[in-house]
């Protein structure tokens, strides 16, 4: 994930991601104030990821708020100080310190990226510049006017990216799933009920941990959602789940089989997504193509990710896609 983070564009953001994945998330649930802790985490992703009110809210993802929470977090730190920072962590049920270890983590991940060649660090000494040396190399990170932070701000590049790092962790709603793979058993024996989406996990039927803030959402959109992990309770509950569009699993889902007559993909003998034929054809050899970039690349260890021709394509798709499903 971390990878694809520095080679799409999206480093700040990803960074967060995987650093609250490996550690844990940052919110805190008191028993008797489920509600406001929902209406907490409403309005943060209501917020865009440079801090701005959004106009749609279609992020539908755990992931995406947790990004939004530390940018916000961070900025506030560097402008107002520690206090504040502490108190925007009380007014949204963030655990504070969960979010410095967070900090330090997401400099540890950079400086590895920057270690293998992927990204670049300051050409000035970090010790010299103004500041202490954490904060210098977070502003580094978080400068979202450095090149691998070019689509920082855009959501479907990162949740693709989150989806590379999280496949197969995946569950879709019936729309989403060959007919074929159900084992001879009807759609309505495996999920039923209209008035929500329901989850099936390519074996069985899944939920959507309370936690979660797409817990009760009415319409999805898209029939996919990539996850953290399952928790086996009364039912079998996702963690930290984001929803995904189909071209992110044309690109990072497993084996592809094309139906050609039907404009149909199957993806790993189970998800099944409407495609033309040529759209199908063209994610399987971008695939191929991409893979051989990133040897290339990574052989090289040039930090020019963005700008090779691939890699920008493929980011053209994405929000294309986007574009045409809020169209
Ligand atoms: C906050 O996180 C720390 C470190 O993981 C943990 O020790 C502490 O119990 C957490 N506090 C709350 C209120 O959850
Ligand atoms: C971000 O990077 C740009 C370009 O290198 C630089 O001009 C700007 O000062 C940096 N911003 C911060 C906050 O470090
Ligand atoms: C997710 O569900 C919560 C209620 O649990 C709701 O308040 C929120 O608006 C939903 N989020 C999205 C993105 O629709």
């Amino acid at each position: 994930m971390m990878l694809y983070g520095a080679i799409f564009g999206c480093l700040s953001p990803i960074l967060s991601v995987a650093a609250f994945l490996s550690y844990k998330s940052p919110f805190i649930s008191p028993k008797d104030e489920k509600q406001n802790v929902e209406k907490a985490k409403a309005a943060l992703l209501n917020e865009n990821l440079d801090g701005s009110t959004s106009i749609i809210d279609n992020k539908q993802s755990d992931h995406l708020l947790m990004v939004i929470a530390y940018n916000k977090w961070s900025r506030i730190l560097q402008e107002h100080g520690a206090r504040s920072a502490h108190q925007f962590c009380r007014s949204f049920y963030l655990n504070s310190t969960v979010m410095y270890m967070i900090r330090d983590m997401r400099l540890q991940y950079g400086s590895l990226l920057a270690d293998i060649g992927l990204v670049d660090l300051p050409k000035d000494n970090l010790n010299q510049m103004n500041g202490n040396r954490k904060s210098n190399l977070e502003s580094w990170f978080a400068n979202i006017s450095l090149p691998f932070n070019l689509y920082a701000g855009y959501t479907s590049v990162i949740k693709s990216v989150i989806s590379a790092g999280l496949y197969p962790n995946v569950a879709a709603t019936l729309e989403g799933v060959d007919p074929g793979a159900l084992g001879g058993r009807k759609p309505s024996d495996v999920l039923f009920g209209k008035d929500r989406p329901r989850w099936y996990d390519g074996r069985r039927e899944v939920h959507i941990h309370p936690s979660s803030v797409n817990h009760s959402l009415k319409s999805v959109q898209y029939p996919f959602l990539v996850f953290l992990e399952k928790v086996e309770t009364s039912k079998v509950f996702l963690r930290d789940t984001s929803v995904i569009s189909p071209y992110s699993l044309l690109l990072f889902g497993g084996s592809m089989v094309i139906q050609h007559q039907a404009g149909v993909v199957i993806i790993d003998g189970w998800l099944r997504l409407t495609a033309a034929a040529q759209t199908a054809v063209l994610f399987k050899q971008l695939r191929i193509t991409l893979d051989a970039v990133l040897k290339e690349l990574t052989r090289k260890q040039m930090a020019t990710f963005v700008d090779n021709e691939v890699v920008r394509s493929i980011i053209h798709l994405l929000l294309e896609e986007e574009k045409a499903q809020q169209a």
